[in-house]
């Protein structure tokens, strides 16, 4: 029996996934076609289609399904069914969310001198792509206000839903300037790398948009507008962000590439993440030297030196720790509310708890 409902559990998931996928062909097409690309070359046109199949559609898409998740567990609280149409929105939205992420990825994988991306390489490594990968961003970021102009402007939540995006690529830029300038390249200043300067970078670079951003198109698109319940919505989902990226952190050193589907690059790019910042609370010394020496060079050699002195500190096990604790504190408190329904949240942790990839 159980057998059974896990199997239908996946065949409904893949079904939402497949759903959601045929959403994004839809909104593609209706960009490819529009009045602007209407009227330029083919060459474009096919520059386009091909530049979003290869940003935005492949990766995990948990932001973006997380929107009808959201909607519906709201709708299920009043006893109410979505339309056709509210489904469609909400996909739609999700795909707003998608494609601010294809930008930030497409712009950071060049900051950051990645190497793969979601299994492939990243987009400014094509040989044929290079430095277009800028002007590709620009255009995926200008995509979402396409959307929500052609699919959101009749409804009164239009102007909130804009102000949304802009504010949440606002906190987005300022989390990535510090993710940054924290650590510039050629530099290794460990008095930097402090816990309180960690939470901010990553409140700031991945949370609001992780995960305060689906929850607060959600609550937009069913017509929400208390402010208690975005604020509380703003705790929850920054103390999951934190959590999200702190996972991402232990994933770029301890993650299997192939399951990842990026190549960690944290330690040669003299990151402020959350594995160094935690062995320099806890290293002896001489452990600490090893660091500072080792630490944002772009060497194999002095990678493994950083990557042993982790392991002498013992620092997968801290990471499992700390993953279980933040887990119970994070269902105390959503389980401690009831300003909203617990499944908004409950939905979103399901997914990242212990996640591999
Ligand atoms: C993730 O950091 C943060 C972002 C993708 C936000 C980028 C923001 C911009 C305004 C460009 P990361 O570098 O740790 O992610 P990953 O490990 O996936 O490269
Ligand atoms: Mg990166
Ligand atoms: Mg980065
Ligand atoms: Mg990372």
């Amino acid at each position: 029996m159980a057998a059974t409902e896990a199997k239908k559990a996946k065949t409904d998931k893949d079904q939402a996934k497949q759903e959601f996928l045929a959403v994004f062909e839809r909104l593609r097409d209706e960009i490819v076609n529009d009045d602007l690309l209407a009227g330029q070359p083919e060459a474009s046109k096919k520059w386009v289609k091909e530049m979003m199949d290869y940003n935005v559609p492949l990766g995990k898409l948990n932001r973006g399904m997380a929107v009808l998740d959201v909607v519906q567990s709201l709708a299920g609280s009043r006893g109410a069914e979505l339309s056709e149409e509210e489904v469609f929105r909400a996909q739609a939205l999700g795909w707003c969310i998608e494609f601010l992420q294809a930008y930030f990825l497409v712009a950071d994988d060049i900051m950051d001198s990645s190497i793969t991306r979601r299994g492939q390489p990243c987009w400014y490594r094509q040989p044929h792509v290079g430095m277009v990968a800028i002007n590709d961003g620009i255009i995926l970021e200008a995509c979402i206000y396409r959307i929500l102009k052609k699919h959101f402007s009749s409804l009164p939540a239009y102007v909130h839903l804009m102000d949304l995006f802009h504010e949440v690529t606002y906190q987005t830029s300022h989390g990535q300037l510090l993710d940054t300038t924290t650590a510039p390249i050629g530099t290794v200043d460990l008095s930097r790398y402090t816990l309180d300067t960690y939470l901010r970078i990553v409140t700031y670079k991945t949370a609001y948009y992780t995960f305060y951003l689906p929850v607060a198109a959600g609550l937009r698109l069913a017509g929400i507008t208390d402010p208690a319940a975005y604020k509380l919505a703003e705790d929850i989902c920054v103390t999951m962000g934190q959590y999200f990226q702190i996972q991402d952190d232990y994933l770029d050193c301890y993650g299997d590439p192939e399951v990842i589907g990026k190549i960690g690059t944290d330690i040669q790019d003299n990151k402020c993440s959350w594995l160094v910042v935690q062995a320099l609370q806890r290293a002896r010394e001489e452990q600490k030297k090893v660091i500072e020496e080792s630490y944002g060079k772009d060497d194999e050699a002095a990678v493994q030196r950083v990557k042993a002195v982790y392991r002498e500190l013992e620092l997968e096990a801290l990471f499992k720790q700390y993953e279980q604790e933040s887990y119970d504190k994070l269902v105390k408190t959503i389980e401690g509310q009831d300003l909203l329904p617990q499944a908004v949240f409950t939905m979103l942790l399901k997914k990242i708890y212990k996640r591999q990839n």
